[in-house]
């Protein structure tokens, strides 16, 4: 058997690719949740039509938006995980010994159990840590009720479509930077220069008004949208720093020191578009 997953994010876009068989299929009380095996990308999870990660391309995203910001605070303790329930994120943040204790606040239960399950292989079992607390409950809440809280916070989250939408909006910026300890940094999913320039320019200039050096760097993950994504960093402390601290212990697949440095070199039509 064999079956073309085609995905269709824009209107004007589609990507593909060859599915295997189907893991799991499933409505929940949040989104549409399914599992496949593909053929060339190992397992995927689908979130309402859309690749959220597959186990081969995955370290890309994870890596980058793991630890950019953690590399540039140096020590990181307190780390909070906003999504993140596929737990590629946390496995990464557990990679480092100065951290006491990560928080991850994910809305759908279902995303963290089957993922438990169906990315066993690639991610062990992240949850098992005793640093790590999963919450499952809404963001917003938790961020506006622990104000210099967090060392580091990464923004693992969809596209900013239907409940994700206020993820990617000026309050959800603001509660995030005052949850940050000082010094502190977040990283935050920012989508494709090609098909979001101007939300990104947005949440660019949220940044800019709440700290002092915010900077968008990029990754590539052959199955998003355009072959790869952004992300914000959001922080008082330059991104710079994190090239003078070693990675943690662990296997990197994708992040290195030149990767590290050459993500924030933007090609020029967007460079111009986003720094003048
Ligand atoms: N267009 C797909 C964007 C997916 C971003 N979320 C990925 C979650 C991985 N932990």
């Amino acid at each position: 058997m064999s079956i073309w997953f085609t995905e269709e994010l824009h209107p004007y876009y589609r990507k593909g690719v060859r599915v295997k068989r189907v893991l799991a299929d499933e409505q929940t009380q949040y989104q549409h949740l399914q599992f496949v095996e593909t053929e060339f990308f190992g397992n995927a999870m689908i979130l309402d039509g859309i690749i959220q990660l597959t186990e081969r391309d995955n370290m890309g995203y994870h890596e980058m938006i793991v630890h950019v910001p953690m590399l540039a605070v140096g020590q990181p303790k307190r780390v909070l995980i906003v999504g993140g329930g596929d737990g590629g994120a946390l496995q990464q943040v557990l990679r480092y010994p100065s951290v006491e204790e990560v928080v991850i606040c994910e809305l759908d239960q279902r995303v963290v159990d089957l993922s438990r399950e169906h990315f066993a292989a690639s991610f062990g079992d992240p949850w098992a840590d005793p640093r790590a607390r999963l919450l499952i409950r809404d963001a917003f809440g938790y961020l506006d009720e622990n104000p210099g809280q967090f060392d580091v916070i990464i923004s693992d989250t969809t596209d900013p479509i239907g409940m994700a939408e206020r993820l990617f909006s000026d309050e959800f910026y603001k509660l995030m930077v005052r949850a940050l300890a000082p010094g502190g940094a977040a990283a935050t999913q920012c989508e494709q220069p090609f098909f979001d320039t101007e939300l990104i320019k947005t949440i660019y200039q949220s940044a800019k008004a709440l700290v002092k050096n915010p900077a968008y760097y990029y990754a590539n993950i052959p199955t998003y949208p355009g072959g790869g994504i952004g992300f914000m960093y959001v922080s008082d402390t330059p991104w710079q720093n994190g090239l003078k601290t070693a990675l943690p212990p662990g296997v990197s697949n994708y992040i290195n020191p030149d990767i590290h440095k050459a993500a924030f070199a933007l090609p020029e039509f967007f460079r111009k578009e986003l720094y003048g």
